[in-house]
This record gives C-alpha cells, sequence and structure tokens, in this order.
C-alpha cells in the first residue's frame, strides 16, 4: 500500500511541476483530479503514511494563531540601488577596479516578497520570510501551497535558496474584483497582495490566492561546484525550482543597458510586476572577493526603473494635522491610473512648495510616484490653463481646532500648537498603535478618531481603561462583539512590548524606532532613561546635543512624568529584553570599541556585536572580556592594555558576522 501511495504522490509532483513550473502539461485536468482523489482516499485510509510534503496537502491545512521568529542562518540581503545609466557605469567602474573585467549577470527585479526555503535530506523543511534580513517568520504552511515550489529535490545536503513569492497581474485582478464584491479594501498593489497572502493564518486562504516564485540565489552556491551566478540559477533549475527565463548574461555594461531599455519596453506586457532589473556579477570567486557592507552585496546591484508620471487635474487643495501638529497639504485629484494603481490624491509637502511651482486649484498637474511612497504632484501645466484657475492661499487657522497656525523661522511647515487638537490626539493615539509601536492592529485612525469624538480616548493611558467601558463599545456600530474583544486583547497584551516600543509610542520629538531601541539597549529601563542627562545620551552613537535634549525635555514635562507613572501603575513592560542573538564568539562578552574601523561605522560595529550577544558599553572596566580597537584607538586602548584586557581588531569580528550571513 505504501508503494501505491508513494507512486501517486511521485506522479502527482511530477505533473504539478510539469504544469505550474514548465507550463506544459502532460495529462488532462481529469486524470490529475482522478489520480489526486485515489491519493486523497489512500491517505485518509492510511494516516499511518502522512507527510505534511504531499501533493494532497497543497490546498492548505491548520490554522496557525501566529508566525514563529525564526533568526536566519545566512542573512538576507538587500540591495543598493541605481536610478540612471551613470549610476550603474560608477558600479561597473568599481566592479572593474576591484576584479577586472566582468560579465554580468542580469536578472529582472520581481516585485513581490523576498522568501528563503530551507530544503533537509531532499525535502521541502522550511520557509522564511526577508523580515528585517536577520529574523523572519515561519510561513512554511503558506508557502507550501506555492504549487510551482518542489517539495522534493534531488540534493540531499541542507540546502537554502532565495527568491520572491509574488501574485501575478492575473491573480491580482481577480483577488480585487472578488474584494470589490465583497465590499472589502482593495489591496493597492500584487507585491501588497502577494504579502498580505502570506501573512495569511490560515493557510487554506494562502491557497486560493493564485501566488507564483522565481528562485535567484543560493547563499552556497560555491558548494554546488558551479562558478557563476548563471550556472547556479540553471542548477536550480535543474532541481525543479522556478527560474525566470528573461535572465540574460551580459558580457559589459554596455549589453547590461541593451538588455535594460529592452525589458522596460516589454515591461507592461509582462505576466508579472516588476520594479526594475538585478544586475549581478556573474563570477562567484569575483563576488567573494568584492564581499558585502552591512546588509548589501558589493557585486550586485538594482536598476530601478523611473517613477512613471501622469497627468491630470487638482480639483482642490485640502491640508491635514499631523501628530506633531505639522500641516501637509494635500492635493486632491481628478483619479488617475499609476503605476497600477488608481490615485485620487497627492502631496504637495508644505506652502513653499506651492507657490515655487504655482500650483493653482484646477490647474493641470503632472503626477508620479516615486517608490512606494503616496504620489506627488511634480509641476503645474500652465500652458493648459483656461481662465478657471485659482490661486492658493495657506490657511491661517487649523481646519480642525480654529487655533492659530504658526510657522517658525526657517522652518517649512506650518504647525497647529494647540496640544489639545483633536487632530494631534488622535495622530499621536495612531501613532502609538502603529506596528512599529505598541502594534495595536485594531486600532487605525477611523476608530480612534470615532473613540475620540465620544469621549473614550482622550490620550494614551485611555487605551487601557476602554475594557471597563466594553458594555457600552459594543454598542458602537463599527464595532462588533468580537472586534472589541480582540482590541482589548490586543490591547491588554501591549502592555508585554518591549521598551524600545513603548519609546518609539510615545512620540518624542526626533525620536524614531531606530533611535528608541538605541535609547533601550543603552539604559535598559524607563527609569534610567528618565534619569538620563544629555551627557549621558550623547554618549550613544548617532546621538547629537539637540536628539538628547529633545529626550531629556520630553521627561521633565510634568505631563508626560504623569504619563509614566500612570502607564508604569498600568502593568506597562518598563524594562529593555535584548533581541534575538545567535550563538558566537562574543556571546555573552562584554565589549568596548574604540578607535576608527574601516569596513564598520561605529554603529554598524555596534549592532553587529550586539546581534552576535555581546554586551557592548562605553568604557573599559575590569568587567571588559574585549577592547575592539580600530585606528587612532584613544584611552580606552591604553586602559585595556593596563587591565591586560585583550585587545582585538576587527577581522575577528568580520569572522563571526560572515558565519551568519
Ligand atoms: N527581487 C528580485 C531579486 C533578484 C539577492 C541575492 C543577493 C543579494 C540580492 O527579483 N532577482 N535577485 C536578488 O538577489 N534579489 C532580489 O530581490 C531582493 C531581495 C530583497 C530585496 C530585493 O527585493
Amino acid at each position: 500500500m505504501k508503494e501505491r501511495i508513494e507512486e501517486l504522490r511521485k506522479k502527482l509532483n511530477r505533473w504539478n511541476y510539469e504544469y505550474h513550473t514548465l507550463d506544459a502539461p502532460t495529462v488532462s485536468d481529469q486524470e490529475y483530479d482522478m489520480t489526486m482523489r485515489e491519493l486523497q482516499k489512500l491517505e485518509e485510509e492510511h494516516p499511518e503514511f502522512y507527510d505534511a510534503n504531499s501533493p494532497t496537502q497543497r490546498v492548505g491545512g491548520a490554522v496557525l494563531d501566529s508566525f514563529e521568529k525564526v533568526v536566519h542562518r545566512k542573512l538576507m540581503l538587500s540591495l543598493g540601488n541605481a536610478y540612471n545609466l551613470e549610476e550603474l557605469q560608477a558600479f561597473d567602474e568599481r566592479v572593474r577596479a576591484e576584479v577586472g573585467e566582468a560579465e554580468y549577470c542580469v536578472e529582472l527585479k520581481i516585485d513581490g516578497l523576498a522568501m528563503s526555503c530551507e530544503y533537509e535530506n531532499g525535502n521541502y523543511y522550511r520557509a522564511v520570510t526577508r523580515g528585517d534580513g536577520n529574523v523572519g517568520e515561519n510561513v512554511t504552511a503558506n508557502v507550501r501551497t506555492v504549487k510551482s515550489i518542489p517539495m522534493t529535490i534531488g540534493y540531499e545536503q541542507s540546502f537554502d535558496v532565495r527568491g520572491e513569492v509574488y501574485m501575478p497581474k492575473s491573480s491580482f485582478e481577480k483577488l480585487n474584483a472578488q474584494r470589490e464584491e465583497n465590499g472589502e479594501e482593495l489591496f493597492a498593489n500584487p507585491r501588497n497582495a502577494a504579502a498580505g497572502s502570506i501573512r495569511q493564518l490560515d493557510s487554506k486562504v494562502a491557497a486560493s490566492r493564485g501566488l507564483d516564485a522565481f528562485w535567484y540565489y543560493v547563499p552556497d552556491a560555491a558548494e554546488l561546484g558551479v562558478k557563476t551566478q548563471y550556472e547556479s540559477l540553471q542548477y536550480i533549475k535543474s532541481l525543479g525550482f522556478k527560474i525566470n527565463p528573461l535572465t540574460r548574461l551580459c558580457r559589459n555594461m554596455d549589453e547590461v543597458w541593451a538588455f535594460i531599455t529592452e525589458m522596460t519596453e516589454e515591461r507592461p506586457n509582462l505576466p508579472y510586476e516588476i520594479d526594475g532589473m538585478v544586475v549581478k556579477v556573474n563570477d562567484l570567486d569575483a563576488q567573494r572577493r568584492m564581499g558585502f557592507t552591512v546588509k548589501t552585496p558589493r557585486w550586485a546591484i538594482a536598476y530601478k526603473f523611473p517613477a512613471e508620471m501622469v497627468k491630470t487635474r487638482l480639483k482642490n487643495i485640502f491640508v491635514t494635522v499631523g501628530r506633531t501638529g505639522k500641516i501637509t497639504p494635500n492635493a486632491e485629484l481628478e483619479p488617475v491610473r499609476l503605476a497600477g494603481t488608481s490615485v485620487g490624491f497627492a502631496q504637495l509637502h508644505n506652502e513653499d512648495y506651492i507657490k515655487d511651482k504655482d500650483i493653482r486649484i484646477n490647474d493641470v498637474v503632472v503626477v508620479r510616484k516615486a517608490g512606494d511612497i503616496i504620489p506627488e504632484v511634480v509641476r503645474s501645466c500652465p500652458e493648459e490653463r483656461d481662465g478657471s484657475q485659482l490661486p492658493y492661499s495657506f490657511p491661517k487657522i487649523c481646519p480642525v481646532c480654529g487655533g492659530r497656525l504658526v510657522r517658525f523661522e526657517d522652518e517649512a511647515h506650518h504647525f497647529c500648537i494647540n496640544n489639545e487638537c483633536p487632530a494631534r490626539v488622535v495622530e499621536a493615539i495612531a501613532h502609538y498603535c502603529s506596528r512599529d509601536a505598541l502594534n495595536i492592529e485594531g486600532l487605525g485612525n477611523k476608530k480612534i478618531e470615532l473613540l475620540h469624538k465620544l469621549g473614550y480616548l482622550k490620550n494614551f493611558e485611555d487605551l487601557y481603561y476602554l475594557r471597563d467601558r466594553y458594555e457600552e463599545l459594543i454598542q458602537i456600530d463599527s464595532f462588533g462583539e468580537t472586534s472589541i474583544r480582540k482590541l482589548l486583547k490586543e490591547i491588554e497584551d501591549s502592555k508585554d512590548e518591549n521598551l524600545d516600543k513603548l519609546l518609539y509610542g510615545l512620540g518624542i520629538h526626533q525620536i524614531g524606532a531606530k533611535a528608541a531601541r538605541l535609547l533601550a539597549e543603552r539604559f535598559r529601563t524607563m527609569e534610567k532613561i528618565q534619569a538620563a542627562s544629555v551627557e549621558d545620551i550623547v554618549k550613544i552613537n548617532d546621538f547629537g546635543e539637540i536628539t538628547a535634549r529633545s529626550v531629556v525635555d520630553f521627561f521633565k514635562d510634568e505631563g508626560n512624568m504623569a504619563l509614566i507613572d500612570s502607564l508604569r501603575l498600568l502593568g506597562m513592560n518598563m524594562e529593555y529584553v535584548s533581541q534575538a542573538t545567535v550563538e558566537s564568539a562574543f556571546s555573552n562578552k562584554t565589549v568596548v570599541v574604540t578607535g576608527t574601523l574601516e569596513n564598520y561605522s561605529r554603529n554598524e560595529a555596534e549592532e553587529w556585536l550586539s546581534r552576535l550577544g555581546a554586551k557592548v558599553t562605553g568604557s573599559v572596566s575590569k568587567k571588559t572580556d574585549y577592547v575592539l580597537a580600530g585606528r587612532d584607538a584613544g584611552s580606552k586602548l591604553t586602559k585595556a592594555q593596563a587591565l591586560g584586557i585583550e585587545v582585538i581588531n576587527e577581522a575577528m569580528l568580520t569572522e563571526e558576522v560572515a558565519k551568519i550571513r
């Protein structure tokens, strides 16, 4: 019986490969379905032969309640960008200066989400999203439903391949048509749709989204016995992976540019979205010699297609009030298609931008989408004026609270300086609930605005009293019992977020997510940060006087002190727990960095060291295990020698970093 099951699995895997990877089926759908049904029946009768990688499992299975975090064995790198031929030529010059004449393997830059697939003993083992390049999410069940991904490969050693999971344009159009029918929010573009689908906790939903994938990189390609990137693609193709057919070997940058020009033409006709081309030094040994920066290979670059531009009419200009009170003018447009999405609004940045470009109400304007940020108005078209245009005068009062707008000296923006301005309170709470802060997913701007208007949400701490208003809240029509219960749980869970998330959520002027992490890492508890002086804070790398001052001022403010106290009383976590670190020669070692390093800025070196499990401190003491000395190392080096502390150079750091790439 086992043989029969194995035989059917083999046959169905083969047919899957022919249909989804080669796009050349050799059996009819009926025969495929009949064979699948026979296998399903046999597997039901013989659960002892269950195999998660059986073809019957590709339609999705169990529902997860969250995604496990996984530290990549080798970092998932990102790419440096080039926006024109000159920047590509500069890249080419650097390559030739370092490794001599080089041919390039040029690939389409698939606009999906980067994925790492691991195989053990020739079987599909795990799929992990890129995440921040070091830590990603385990999405094995969802990626298993991508039919063109082989579940078994003829390679027995541990194997890890990187690629892009994407949503073909046809699947995207179909999905949005369905969502339109069900009155659901539409996905803006195929990349967002693919990312949203891969983040589904129910893999049956992921299976229904028509995802596909192209594979383009093997971190340990040298072990495969291949010499070039192009050969490594051929190799993984021979293992059954889908490789993009429009990959081309170019002998020099002229040929690269010719290919890019060709693909720029071809782009609208492709069945999937691309946002550029990836140019890689083909020879693997040359790649090794060129190495990496902290996050990107030095032997590859992404050429990004120029932003598309369109003309449309500017119907009106309105201002929005940010959480810091910043007033942003926006253009309301005659809706127009741009880069695959419908655009109805665009940025106008500030008053001078509108004046300098002489943008008037009812002008025909040029709009472009540079990258994924919201579109912006590039210029007006005076030649198309018909006398109906009206000059725009910037408002003097805040449209939300009526307070006077202020424009500080040499500041481009106007500000609403009323701390009680509802727009500012709503934006501040929305920031507090955002993903990189306390991650209270169930509260977007609309719901916060509503709860604020109804008097339930006047500040951050009110969030934690919402549970006492449960009976009233479920009466509100845009909330339901389930959504309220889920929201209250998320709010409670937010109390356990790491200290850096709370710091970032507080919205301290000049303190973004990274600065918040650095503050939390350095001081470890909220009270130590509250007690820190400007001198203490400037010792942290990349912290200047102004930033340090804004932190100290924030914690000196009466209202903020009261806020911190009440959050502490509410049980908010006020400690910092270090990030996922990996085993290394630096694990649990106290390290001080001094002097200038060749290949790392101070902050990068400290970031690497903490990822490698080290405790980085600013001053040398008996507790210090290593002093990592660069050029012109000063008193810390002398002190280390005096205390007999081991002094190392950056080669040791590079060696440990190379192990987790
Ligand atoms: N999106 C792509 C693509 C590609 C990697 C491997 C080494 C460094 C980058 O089609 N064809 N090739 C690479 O090569 N990366 C790609 O996408 C990257 C992944 C993460 C950021 C970019 O999207």
